[in-house]
């Protein structure tokens, strides 16, 4: 399942601006690590994306945690993320019928059509979430949850499957997955998840694989790590060592 290209040679195959524009940024800062900063303020929220911007392709926030949120966050992060260079991924992980996705997505307090790079969805409610994503938010990049890293989830088989067919349908939209790897089609960028040099999990469930697992074997692009920096001690530190182990991770897969 795990295909040969580089992601220079994805480039060219990735249909979606913004799924486009990340591959050149991974190129530029040989970084595929994707931090996700799951605290609950705001001056955290902020100084973490200073600390690790220059390390990272993608920042994956969970804005609706924050809970000091005003629109100057999002002001903040957009400024941060242009001058390190990296994305924003608004983990809100859409599942409701499209005109219900098409409020969340630009109404409440969080209006994250303005800010957000990459959203993503579960395609539990069938494609008219899809549609009112890329309609209400043509400037982002959307990510289909097509597996997950919890245990006992139920994104297996054939739901994993629906998942790649409604990514095929939507593919200017769509340019890739919350997966635990490749699930075959070089298109796609696949975002992992659940991914910690040691390895373990916590008590509700979370289950952690290494990144040379995740990259090199599972054939995954980018992983997601939150607690196995956010919890370090040296979170910059942190970082470059995840960055460096991901990035190694990659071109190793390149050699097989
Ligand atoms: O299947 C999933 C999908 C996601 S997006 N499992 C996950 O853990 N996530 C997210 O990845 C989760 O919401 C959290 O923000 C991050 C994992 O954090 P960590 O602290 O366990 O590394």
């Amino acid at each position: 399942k795990v295909h040969p290209l580089s992601f220079e040679q994805r480039l060219s195959l990735i249909r979606n601006k913004v799924g486009r524009r990340l591959l050149e940024i991974m190129l530029k800062k040989q970084s595929n690590l994707a931090v996700a900063a799951d605290v609950t303020t705001s001056e955290e929220l902020l100084s973490i994306a200073n600390e690790v911007g220059p390390q990272i392709c993608i920042l994956k926030t969970h804005m609706d945690i924050i809970q000091d949120w005003t629109e100057s966050v999002s002001e903040k992060l957009v400024h941060l993320a242009k001058l390190h260079h990296f994305l924003i991924f608004e983990d809100r992980k859409f599942a409701d019928i499209g005109n219900t996705v098409e409020l969340q997505l630009t109404g409440g307090i969080f209006h994250i059509a303005q800010w957000a790079d990459i959203v993503n969805a579960h395609i539990i409610a069938g494609p008219g979430t899809i549609q009112a994503l890329s309609r209400s938010a043509e400037h982002c990049g959307i990510l289909l949850l097509a597996q997950m890293s919890s245990k006992g989830n139920l994104a297996v088989q054939e739901y994993t499957q629906k998942a790649l067919e409604f990514a095929q349908q939507y593919e200017d939209a769509v340019f890739g997955f919350i997966s635990l790897g490749c699930i075959g089609d070089p298109n796609f960028l696949y975002f992992t998840p659940g991914v910690k040099l040691e390895g373990g999990g916590d008590s509700l469930g979370q289950q952690y694989t290494d990144p040379k697992t995740v990259i090199a074997i599972q054939g995954s692009d980018v992983a997601i790590v939150g607690r196995g920096i956010i919890q370090s001690s040296n979170r910059r530190e942190a970082a470059s060592t995840y960055r460096k182990a991901c990035w190694d991770a990659y071109l190793q897969r390149l050699e097989e």
